[in-house]
């Protein structure tokens, strides 16, 4: 042990004991997870589960082995009432009298990655259940108690944050979730701009010439390189440490944009956010969102506050917002 905070020490100091066995649940989930990823190559779960998910993706067989982990560890936790997972069609209520929080993840995002050994994430958002469990799926995002994701590659990391800042946690030799960072700031503007720009002939126009703006350097004289992993986790992480955009605007093919609003958007924005960047579906803050449904979709962009300030009052201008 290096005498560091573990995840669950920093969440219980935080936010208090019963957050803090969310967190540990969620830490036991993730070490799990990342064995299974580390020696994915070895054993017979690449590929494809022979399933469709309620998104109409192919279920990868680690999806599979991940959203059952995540579930299995949070229904062993007293305080938490129920979990909503891309996964399932329908939130997994358990029978945990009084219960008060709602666990929303995403269990394995960018799954289809890891065939070629990319990395892949966990994204998690939890919520309070003051009345009934619709309501509290109904809430903004800006109503989270807290969020995190875990990022799997060449080591395994926990970003979190209870409303306090952000932390981050590196699983260590002893299979610890120690704590590494605190406080983490995204820098106020980054040498990246991350986007898809395959799809960039369906994208609004006001985003193709944002996209242009940056790459003759006109927003602060800064000159942008790009980079795109193809994996949201990864994608968000290295903008949250290096600072720059993340966008994935609305597209022909996905016309209220392609990510999801609980589960990816939501907790990537209040990280974002507690870590002095900023997060809009273009027009709207994300965190101010009003969701509809459990699996809605919204366009995303993240990062860095001058970026992503600029992006908006570009698309608003353009009256391009959705
Ligand atoms: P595209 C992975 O499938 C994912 O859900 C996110 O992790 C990633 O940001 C996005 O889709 C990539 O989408 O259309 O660029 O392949």
């Amino acid at each position: 042990m290096t005498g560091r905070l573990t995840a669950k020490q920093h969440v219980q100091k935080a936010a208090g004991h019963e957050l803090g066995e969310v967190f540990d649940a969620i830490a036991t989930a993730a070490r799990q997870i990342a064995r299974k990823i580390r020696f994915a190559g070895l054993s017979d779960v690449i590929g494809a589960a022979g399933a469709v998910n309620v998104q109409g993706e192919q279920q990868q067989k680690l999806d599979v082995f991940a959203n059952e982990i995540l579930t299995q560890e949070l229904g062993k936790v007293r305080s938490v009432a129920a979990i909503v997972s891309e996964e399932d069609e329908e939130p997994v209520a358990f029978q945990h009298e009084g219960a008060k929080y709602v666990v929303i993840f995403d269990p394995l995002d960018g799954s289809s990655n890891i065939d070629v050994n990319v990395n892949v994430g966990t994204i998690v958002s939890v919520q309070e259940v003051a009345g009934d469990l619709q309501t509290a799926l109904k809430q903004p995002g800006s109503k989270q108690i807290a969020a995190c994701y875990v990022v799997y590659g060449p080591s395994t990391v926990l970003v979190v944050t209870t409303g306090a800042g952000v932390a981050s946690f590196t699983l260590d030799e002893d299979d610890e979730f120690v704590r590494t960072a605190d406080g983490m700031r995204m820098p106020e503007q980054g040498p990246y701009y991350s986007a898809n720009e395959a799809n960039a002939s369906s994208w609004p126009p006001a985003y193709r010439e944002y996209i242009a703006m940056l790459q003759r350097g006109e927003l602060g004289g800064k000159a942008y390189s790009s980079r795109y992993i193809g994996s949201l986790v990864a994608d968000f992480h290295r903008t949250l440490l290096k600072g720059g955009v993340f966008l994935y605007p609305p597209t022909a093919k996905t016309p209220r944009g392609k990510l999801r609003l609980l589960y990816e958007a939501n907790p990537l924005a209040f990280i974002a956010e507690q870590a002095h960047g900023a997060a809009t579906n273009g027009a709207t803050r994300i965190l101010d969102l009003m969701p509809e449904e459990i699996h809605e979709r919204t366009a995303l962009i993240v990062g860095s506050r001058r970026e992503v300030d600029a992006l908006q009052k570009a698309v608003l201008a353009a009256g391009d917002s959705l």
